[in-house]
Formats: structure tokens, sequence, C-alpha cells
């Protein structure tokens, strides 16, 4: 299966697969997807599926080819194209155990479906014109979603969002390309359909906004993947506790003892709309000790790592080691002075780092903490709900060509290059956009994109 490739050829045949995770579950689903499916449907089903309607559950048994009963179960006929696939789809509905989902699922095989290939149910979708590659390609980060913003930005580009910004742009630039035909075919009256300013205009606008779309990748990307957040500071600064804290469970070991930690403990985090690796280490301080030196070098290669940093201080204690503030600064990181029910006043803030003063022990602080960690992750602001975020390399790449394609336009206008040269820039930039939603895009990159699917999906 590894080798297989995502052809229009492969349309023709009937697949099926496990559409649910593997291992126990209360039901478990196997789907059928094809022009055989109903037929393969009754072969191996008590009861005669060609007659049901369409969307309708039946209960019945499903039986091998000698007649022996492998599974009672509940039948869902889909008929084409009302479908996610867009084509006749039958769900089977059975007992959740991974023996008996595997001994439906080879009936049906052997009923004469083909196991389907990783995405190629969404593949069959995309092929049918159900979905755009864009919204193909949101399904995949709409399962894998690990914080509720990744979710909603995920189903908003299933939705089309994405799908109909970049229409708008090769609506807009197809009307362009029109008037840069007229000025070939009618150098004298060309200037009529619009003038080089207006065209100049319209390009930098839509320039704008593919640029826009571009750069947000990174917030996009980082959105989707989670962000690592690791605490980092000396011994018995309340590094462990403060994971604890956040995590409302006692993860870490804490004790009074510095060095405690030795190795790296990582834990999902989810805060508000967020996901979060969260990372505890080692305390860093110079020490003999074999275990703890391994445990330090380990502290040090989180803290180069992680996206954002929690440095911890003792705030009875001081700025205890200066230098792993320097460290720190060079990141994206928070000063947390830990143990302030220790002490009366607040420590003097360090210039340049947000400073934020909690106690782990008393839980206190850790709103505040919340909201600095907010602040340094969106320095924009937070992305607005109905703001279309990007979050796939392959966007991005199309994109960036599309930015560098309408640049070459607007300083071919100004330059005054032929009508001739500003077409085929204008070519290149539409047929960019057009890999985004899946116009022209070849073989070999639709599946790439659907390997990465899950199979079932
Ligand atoms: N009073 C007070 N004590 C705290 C607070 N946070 C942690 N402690 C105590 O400080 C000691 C060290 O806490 P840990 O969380 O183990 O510190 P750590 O930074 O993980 O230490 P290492 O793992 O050794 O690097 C424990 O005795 C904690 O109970 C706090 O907010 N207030
Ligand atoms: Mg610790």
């Amino acid at each position: 299966m590894q080798n297989f490739v995502h052809r229009s050829t492969e349309l023709e045949e009937t697949i099926a697969a496990v559409a649910t995770p593997p291992g126990e579950g209360g039901v478990a689903v196997i789907r059928i997807s094809g022009k055989e499916a109903i037929a393969i449907a009754e072969k191996i089903f008590t009861g005669p599926v060609r007659e049901y309607k369409s969307h309708t559950a039946h209960l019945g048994k499903i039986v091998d080819e000698r007649g022996v009963f492998v599974d009672e179960v509940l039948l869902l006929p889909m008929r084409a194209p009302r479908s996610y696939t867009g084509e006749d789809t039958v769900e089977i509905h059975c007992h959740g155990g991974s023996l008996i989902t595997r001994k439906v699922l080879e009936t049906v095989i052997r009923a004469g479906a083909r196991p389907a290939a990783p995405g190629e149910f969404t593949f069959k979708a995309f092929m049918h014109g159900k979905l755009d590659l864009a919204q193909a390609e949101a399904v995949q980060e709409l399962i894998s979603a690990r914080s509720e913003l990744a979710l909603h930005f995920a189903e908003q580009q299933l939705q089309g969002a994405l799908s109909k910004e970049i229409s708008a742009f090769q609506k807009e630039l197809t009307d362009l390309a029109a008037i840069f035909e007229a000025w070939v075919d009618f150098p004298e009256e060309g200037l009529e359909f619009a003038s080089q300013e207006e065209v100049l205009e319209i390009l930098a606008r839509i320039q704008e906004r593919i640029s826009k779309l571009s750069n947000s990748f990174y917030e996009g990307r980082k959105l989707h993947e989670g962000f690592s957040l690791c605490l980092i500071g000396p011994p018995n600064a309340g590094k462990s506790s403060l994971m604890n804290a956040l995590l409302k469970k006692e993860r870490a070991i804490v004790t009074e003892i510095p060095g405690t930690t030795r190795d790296l403990l990582e834990e999902e985090l989810s805060l508000g709309v967020l996901n979060f690796r969260l990372i505890d280490t080692a305390g860093i301080r110079k020490t003999e000790e074999r275990i703890e030196q391994e445990g330090i070098v380990r502290s040090k290669t989180a803290l180069a790592q992680a996206d954002l940093v929690l440095l911890i201080f003792d705030a009875s204690r001081g700025i205890e080691d200066p230098e792993l503030l320097e460290e720190a600064r060079k990141k994206k990181a928070i000063l947390v002075w830990n143990k302030i029910d220790l002490i009366d006043s607040s420590p003097r803030p360090v210039e340049g780092i947000p400073n934020v003063c909690i106690s782990a022990k008393e839980r206190k602080g850790l709103e505040d903490l919340k909201h600095a960690i907010d602040a340094l992750i969106w320095q924009n602001g937070a992305p607005q709900k109905e703001e279309i975020l990007i979050t796939s390399m392959r966007h991005r790449q199309a994109l960036v060509e599309a930015d560098d394609a309408l640049e070459m336009l607007i300083t071919g206008l100004k330059d005054g290059v032929s009508p001739e040269f500003l077409s085929s820039e204008m070519r290149r930039a539409l047929s960019a956009l057009g890999t985004i939603i899946g116009t022209n895009i070849t073989e070999d990159i639709l599946s790439a994109i659907f390997s990465k699917f899950c199979v079932g999906k």
C-alpha cells in the first residue's frame, strides 16, 4: 500500500476500510465506497440492500460467503451523489472489538472490495468535486486538531473560507489578464479598458492580501502543532511545583532537596483555546554529580528548542543566576518570580522581559501568568476568529510564488515591459493559486497529500 498512487483510474474501484480508530470501542464503522458498494453489501448482509432507501438504517447480520455468521450490525446505505465520497457508499456499524472489526472487513473484501489506501475516501470526495483540495486538506487538520482554536481554523477551512479567498483572487486576476490581452490585441484602444494606474492599484491590493495570507503561516502552523513551553531555572525555584499547579495534578516529584528533577518531564497542557507541550527540567547549577550533569545538559537543550520559556526564580532569593537570565532573554521568555508568599514586598522588576509574580504552592498569580503567556504568543494580538490562517507549507509556497509573480507584474508594468511578458507572469500567479484549491495539480502531488491521511478517511 506504501507505493499506492492516488490516480483518477483508481476511482473505478470499490474500496473498503475501517473508519474508526483501531482498538476496542462501543461500535466500529466499516465504510465501503464505489460502484459495487451496494452489490457487495447485499452479498454479505441478511437483507435486500438494493431495495433500501438512501440514508436509512437497517439492523441485520453479516454472513460470510459460506453462510457463517460474523456479526450483528447496523447497515446504512448512502446513494451517490449524496455521500462523503460522492459515490454509492455503505457504512456497516458493527461491534467495536478489533478482531470482530477485522472479520467484517475481511468479509467485505472477499465479497469484492479492495482495501482502501490512506486518504482514499477523501481523495474520491475531491475527485468527485465534493471538496476542493484546500478543503480536503482541512479534513486532516480537523482530525488532528488538539486545541479549540486549531479546530476552529480547520473547520473554517473545511467550510471553504480559504477556497473562497483564493477564488476571489483568481477572479480579479483573470479580469486583469483579459485587460492585458486587450492591450496586446488592440494596442491603440486597449487603454480604454483600464488605465495603467488602475491596474497597478488593483495588483497592489491583491498582492497585499496574498502576502498577508502567506505570512499567517507561522501563526497558523504553530497554532496547529501547539507550542512548547519550557520551565527553566535554578534548583529548588519551584519549577516542578509550577508544572503541577498548571496541570492541576501531582505530575512531577517536588521536594525541598535541590536537584530533585533529573530528566525532562513532558505533558500536554491546554490553556484557554491553545495547546502546549509543557516541559519541566532539571534545575541548572554547577555540579559534579554525573546524573545531575546529564540532566542539566538536557535542560539547556530544552531551553534552546523551546517556543516559550518560563524562567523561574525564587523571589526570596533574587536573581540567582544572571547568566541564565541572559540566555532566556534571547528567547520568548517570561520571568516568573515564585514563592511570593515568603516575602513582604514584590521583587524589583527586571527590565526588558515580562515579570510575573506567583506562588506555585498557594496557586496564586496563575491567571496573570496565563495572560502573560498569551501576550507573548500573539505579538500582534490573537488572531480573530474570522481571519484566515494558512497552516500548510504547500499553501505557503504557492502564495509566495503568486506574490513573486505579482511583484514582477507590478515592476514590469512600471518599467513598460511587453504585454506578453505581463501575460506570462499573470499565468504564473494564477497557476500557483490554482494549486491551492487543486485546479491544476499533478497526480504525484495529489498522492503525496492524500498519503498523509489515515486509512479509512
Ligand atoms: N513557600 C513556597 N514554597 C514553594 C513554592 N513553590 C515551591 N515551593 C517549595 O520549594 C521546594 C522546591 O520545589 P520544586 O517544585 O521541587 O522545585 P524545582 O525548581 O522543581 O527544583 P529542582 O527539581 O530541584 O530543580 C519544595 O519544597 C516546594 O514545596 C511556593 O510558591 N511557595
Ligand atoms: Mg523539579
